[in-house]
């Protein structure tokens, strides 16, 4: 095992992970910027190192800077948590050609599966239920039209370099998708320097549900079962939970055995998570694949008790998973909701500035990821969220009623956090009966 890992990221997952390192007798090593200078969640770390001004570009997004780091500081190994370099292949590379484990997937499987049309094709390939249409890149307008009539409006194009919503676009007849189809693939070569786009069917009223995968270099293959996601806003998680209340135990079976099957066939390891849409009638479909620890992994780390990032450093060490499939059991159910320093009455808005006072939530089954504390003051240079709360309960009723209860105990001055959406969301009789889908909470409230 590792003797010093460096963090190259900020904030709560950084904390995360020193946390997980400080456990296992790993020193960490911190980065930070101009910005997070002082922040007192630094001084968990072993060792803190500087690498530039407040923003990412300049900093956290820097890849010489954070090899030097690694070097100056003696790592072995580099974590990049989620967001920032965590899904690029180019970081991933340096990392290992510079003499640093990283500790994720090989570039190789990530440059491969962060192709979103490639990662189809592997899945199509794997026998796993994929959504009707394009079979692979779509060249022009006439060959889109040709797609959208055989498979029906209406259609989605996505952009293979893209994810997680962005670059894609929704069309509902030929004259809409002569215009956004043309318009995507633009959108596409200027946010991710590469035009090319497929096409799918529309899933209407989609819930968005995930595996949790996490895979050593040994063929050893597990899921943390799954995570539901379909209270988003605007392409942004507010509410994930585990286990899905969209879904029964068959479907549960074959979706994580599918997720399973794709990871083991293309030689993937450590943690990734597999994303699928649902259609009202329980079918399941492959979305995407990320490459990455994502925010959402206490909800698997709460449903089954196993630590997620202890696990990826085991993986990154060489060693096999310290479980099997059948040591893992879901017991209860888990909620978790993200605090946003947003202000929910003015649309949303980033509400940087220095947290005055804070109370932070607790009691039995209650858990607060967060590296904010009284006196901090959050950056509008990055990223609103400001922690997770996640809860467990025996069953989904008690759970619900202990995340109303943990976020109402919730306060914080100086800054605005988005709880009273999450609040309104969690009293919700569509909420409460499991009859959301992605565009519940843009529908419902404006
Ligand atoms: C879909 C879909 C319905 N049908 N694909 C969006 C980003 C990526 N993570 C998966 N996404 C979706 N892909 C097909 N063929 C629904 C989503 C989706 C979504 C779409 C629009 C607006 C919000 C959404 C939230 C979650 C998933």
């Amino acid at each position: 095992m590792f003797q010093r890992i460096l963090v190259a990221n900020r904030g709560e997952i950084a904390l995360r992970i020193f946390r997980a390192c400080r456990e296992m007798g790993i020193e960490s090593v911190a980065v930070f910027s101009e910005a997070d200078r002082g922040a007192a969640y630094l001084d968990l770390a072993d060792q803190k190192i500087c690498i530039g001004p407040p923003r990412v570009g300049d900093s956290y997004l820097k890849i010489d800077r954070l090899i030097s780091a690694a070097e100056v500081s003696g790592a072995e190994a580099i974590h990049p948590g989620y967001g920032l370099l965590s899904e690029n292949a180019h970081f991933a590379e340096v990392c290992r050609d510079c003499g640093f484990e990283f500790i994720g997937p090989s570039h190789e499987a990530m440059a491969m599966l962060g192709d979103k049309n490639t990662a189809r094709s592997l899945a199509k390939k794997a026998g796993i239920p994929t959504v009707p249409g394009s079979d692979g890149i779509v060249e022009n307008v006439d060959e889109a039209l040709k797609i959208a009539r055989e498979f029906e409006y209406p259609v989605l194009i996505k952009a293979t370099a893209g994810g997680g919503g962005r670059g894609m676009r929704l069309a509902y007849s030929d004259d809409e998708l002569k215009t956004v189809f043309v318009e995507a693939q633009q959108e596409a070569k200027a946010c991710f320097g590469n035009g090319d786009c497929y096409i799918e069917k529309y899933i209407e009223e989609p819930r968005h549900v995930e595996v949790q995968l996490i895979a050593d270099n040994y063929g050893n293959v597990c899921h943390l079962f799954e995570r539901d996601c379909t209270m988003q806003r605007r392409h942004q998680k507010l509410i994930e939970e585990s286990p899905s209340p969209h879904i029964g135990p068959e479907t549960r079976k074959k979706m994580c055995a599918a997720a399973v099957k794709l990871v083991s066939s293309v030689g993937y390891a450590n943690a990734g998570t597999i994303e699928f849409v649902v259609d009202k009638n329980e079918n399941f479909y492959f979305i995407e694949l990320n490459a990455r620890i994502q925010v959402e992994h206490p909800v698997s780390e709460m449903l089954t008790g196993i630590d997620l990032i202890k696990a990826q450093l085991h993986v990154a060490a060489n060693e096999k998973l310290p479980f099997t499939q059948k040591d893992i059991q879901a017991r209860g159910h888990v909620i978790e909701c993200r605090i946003n320093a947003e202000d929910p009455n003015f649309n949303f808005a980033p509400s940087p500035g220095k947290i005055t006072a804070l109370n932070i939530p607790g009691g039995y089954g209650v858990r607060f990821d967060s590296h904010v504390h009284a006196g901090y003051s959050v950056s509008p240079y990055y990223d609103s969220m400001i922690g997770k709360l996640i809860c467990w309960g025996a069953d989904r009723e008690e759970c619900r009623r202990r995340m109303i209860r943990a976020l109402s105990e919730f306060r914080v001055e100086g800054i605005k956090v988005s709880i009273s959406r999450q609040l309104d969301i969690l009293n919700h009789p569509v909420f409460i009966n499991a009859q959301g889908f992605t565009s519940f909470i843009e529908k419902t409230w404006k």
